[in-house]
């Protein structure tokens, strides 16, 4: 709680992570695709703070010289002290600034630091744990900047906002040291739910039962799990990402979130829908020529008849349901036989994997289709020449020149040596590259299990790609965006997924994908669209099916798939590329205003008071329900918005479980009986 009053219509608003201008996982991309809107909407009184990596930085951020004259008192009364910072401009969309903090040249501080966060959080630091001392250095350095700000500019009110733990020690320290600002603390999964989802327990009937310290002390992790845990409690407006994440955290970190903040995206729109569906035309036949050269010798499959399914992101086996996945194709592949299908299926997994190298087969397989290749360019060439030098000395009543002789000798020998290449005795591989532990790898043991090996009677063929995609590759030369265009639909299967952004990309770019009602993209969809599955969204209820049902639902899913027409699929791209209006910033920012209000009405009541503050942000608030209309929207009375169901604004003082697991759509509400008039 802030003890002095301070201006709320024109505050602050820092946002701390370590993946500021560093690329790791998810929330790069969250903080990054939502800078545009931040900026437009904050202009110089937004600052992301983060640690100072050298390497992205350089890279991405140009230093600027700092003009608020709080934040250079700050930062140069840091540097005083022997801490090094950048201060700049982030090179992204919207250029947010950014104040980036050497945790090397506090290093120095570390053993006071943790003796300091053990007597006042009672948080454990294990010297051991390379992550939680930068951790804990990185909070301290954001406490320490905080605490300076706020002495230096006492006018306005400053909002911190944290994600995820290794940001959050600041959290439990503002409040210790009753640091003048209101926070905002977002977990994008929990550190406890991640290691248990990825052993074997079953984790969604038991969230209530688990001894919490116990578990997070045998896998290792009680420090961490302390810090989270701290932060969630220690914030002035606790919110996640998704009613999944927020049900379990709720359990596992003891503080029902006050809201959820959905990942929204950069949508970028096509004038015509033309456009994006000739991309993916373009796009396929690049992974065609891929396909070409892997199944070199085998390519008995017809490309016109062949959808590329894939699934992708890090590697989590069993939390990114890449079990279920290749037990669903092996299902789907006896379907298929079964059915005496026209159709193949090619299923990629993109998972990066500890790899030596790409395997002398792939290499070889794109090599010889490129021999192949120039040799039929370099002998139509020649046909071409000699077709039009007989014809030259062409007359009336001559034959025309025959085939035979149009191809030479040695163009023939050249074609037979091509082709005689082309003879494997092997099957086609399913994996691309050289895997430093093959006979342990959990996908490959799958893929064997399940004898999935690439006949040339099997319907479903396997590529496991074991490293993200780039177009310098020289087996798959194509950028994760480019081959998710090309592709028919992609698959994710989780069984732990606090949002996942994968089935998003897919939306906006038009290509349909099944997930689960275990990830937040799944059931957030499921809440805004009647019939998701016509708008190429399919869910698998991995809640109340057993593991069995949901593997042949997943499966059901994809044999129907095969059996649309083209002129179906592409009626189906154009409907799921329509839903990436719900998935803009545009949409979901709201929630983020909304969060950052209750934050500023939490610290300071008494501006709320009366009607002194008529706009917070720079702009009215938009709190307005409606907002736009959805793809398709449920049939209510009014369209919704992300914060339709279960969110902040109905929640204020605190969510019941029973929002997360039922999460039905909330009755109309009076206006007036929000917890705060929607407009100030
Ligand atoms: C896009 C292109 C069409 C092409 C179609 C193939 O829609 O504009 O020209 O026929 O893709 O769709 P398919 O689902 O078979 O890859
Ligand atoms: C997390 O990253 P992850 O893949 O470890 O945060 C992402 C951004 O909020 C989220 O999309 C994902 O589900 C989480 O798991």
């Amino acid at each position: 709680m802030a003890t002095t009053q301070r201006d709320v219509f024109n505050h602050i608003l820092f946002e701390i992570s370590t993946e500021v201008a560093h690329r790791v996982g998810g929330i790069y991309s969250v903080i990054k695709s939502k800078a545009r809107y931040t900026t437009a909407q904050y202009g110089a009184r937004y600052t992301l703070l983060g640690p100072w990596n050298k390497a992205s930085a350089s890279v991405e951020v140009e230093q600027l010289e700092p003009k608020d004259p709080a934040l250079a008192a700050t930062i140069k009364s840091m540097n005083d002290r022997g801490i090094s910072t950048l201060y700049g401009r982030w090179l992204i969309e919207g250029a947010p600034r950014v104040l980036l903090f050497d945790t090397g040249s506090a290093y120095r501080f570390l053993n006071e630091w943790k003796a300091d966060l053990w007597n006042v959080a009672g948080i454990p630091g294990p010297d051991s744990d390379h992550e939680s001392n930068e951790a804990i250095i990185f909070g301290y350095l954001i406490a320490w900047f905080l605490g300076e700000y706020v002495v230096h500019d006492t006018k306005r009110a400053v909002i911190a906002h944290f994600h995820e733990w290794l940001a959050g020690v600041a959290l439990p320290l503002c409040k210790k040291r009753r640091i003048d600002v209101t926070t905002i603390f977002t977990t994008h999964a929990t550190l406890l739910g991640r290691y248990l989802c990825a052993g074997s327990v079953d984790f969604y009937n038991n969230l209530q039962n688990f001894d919490l310290d116990k578990e997070a002390g045998r896998r290792g992790i009680y420090h961490r799990y302390c810090i989270e845990r701290a932060a969630a409690h220690s914030s002035d407006v606790f919110t996640t990402v998704s009613h999944v994440t927020a049900y379990e955290a709720e359990h596992l970190l003891q503080r029902p979130p006050d809201g959820v903040l959905p990942n929204g995206m950069n949508v970028t729109k096509f004038a015509a829908t033309h456009e994006f569906q000739n991309l993916h035309q373009q796009a396929k036949a690049k992974i065609h020529d891929f396909v070409r050269g892997h199944f070199y010798g085998q390519n008995d499959f017809d490309p016109a008849n062949t959808l590329y399914f894939f699934t992708a992101g890090r590697y989590e086996y069993r939390n990114k349901g890449v079990d279920m996945y290749i037990e669903s194709l092996a299902r789907l592949n006896h379907k298929m036989k079964e059915t005496n299908s026209n159709m193949t299926v090619v299923a990629f997994i993109i998972m990066p994997a500890q790899t030596s190298s790409l395997t002398v087969e792939s290499l070889k397989g794109q090599a010889v289709i490129k021999s192949l290749h120039d040799t039929i360019n370099m002998i139509s060439n020649n046909v071409a020449t000699r077709l039009f030098e007989r014809s030259l000395v062409w007359h009336e009543g001559d034959d025309l020149p025959e085939d035979k002789d149009l191809i030479s000798p040695a163009d023939k020998i050249m074609l037979r040596r091509r082709l005689f290449a082309m003879k494997r005795t092997a099957l086609p591989p399913v994996v691309t590259h050289n895997m430093v532990n093959d006979a342990e790898d959990p996908i490959l043991n799958q893929i064997r299990r399940c004898g999935l090996f690439n006949h040339p009677s099997d319907r479903v063929k396997i590529v496991f790609h074991p490293e993200f995609l780039n177009s310098a590759n020289p087996v798959l030369p194509l950028d994760y965006d480019d081959f998710v265009r090309g592709t028919h639909m992609g698959v994710f299967a989780s069984y732990y997924e606090p949002w996942g952004y994968t089935p998003a990309e897919c939306t906006v770019m038009g290509v349909p994908s099944i997930s689960t009602n275990l990830s937040g993209f799944g059931c957030y969809m499921e809440e805004m669209i009647q019939n998701a599955e016509d708008y190429g969204i399919y869910v698998v209820d991995r809640r109340m099916k057993s593991v069995d049902e949901s593997v042949n639902q997943l499966t059901d899913y994809m044999f129907d798939f095969t059996r649309k027409s083209r002129r179906q699929r592409i009626n189906m791209r154009n409907r799921t590329e329509r839903l990436s209006d719900i998935l803009d910033w545009k949409v979901m920012h709201e929630e983020y205003d909304t969060a950052r209000l209750l934050a500023l009405r939490r610290a300071y009541p008494g501006a709320f008071q009366g009607d002194e503050v008529t706009t917070i942000g720079g702009h009215k608030p938009k709190i307005s329900r409606p907002l736009s209309e959805p793809g398709s929207p449920r049939d209510r009375a009014g369209m919704m918005t992300p914060g339709d169901f279960a969110s902040l604004l109905e929640g204020m003082e605190g969510l019941s479980t029973e929002d997360y697991i039922a999460w039905k759509l909330p009755e109309e509400e009076d206006p007036e009986d929000f917890p705060f008039p929607l407009t100030l």
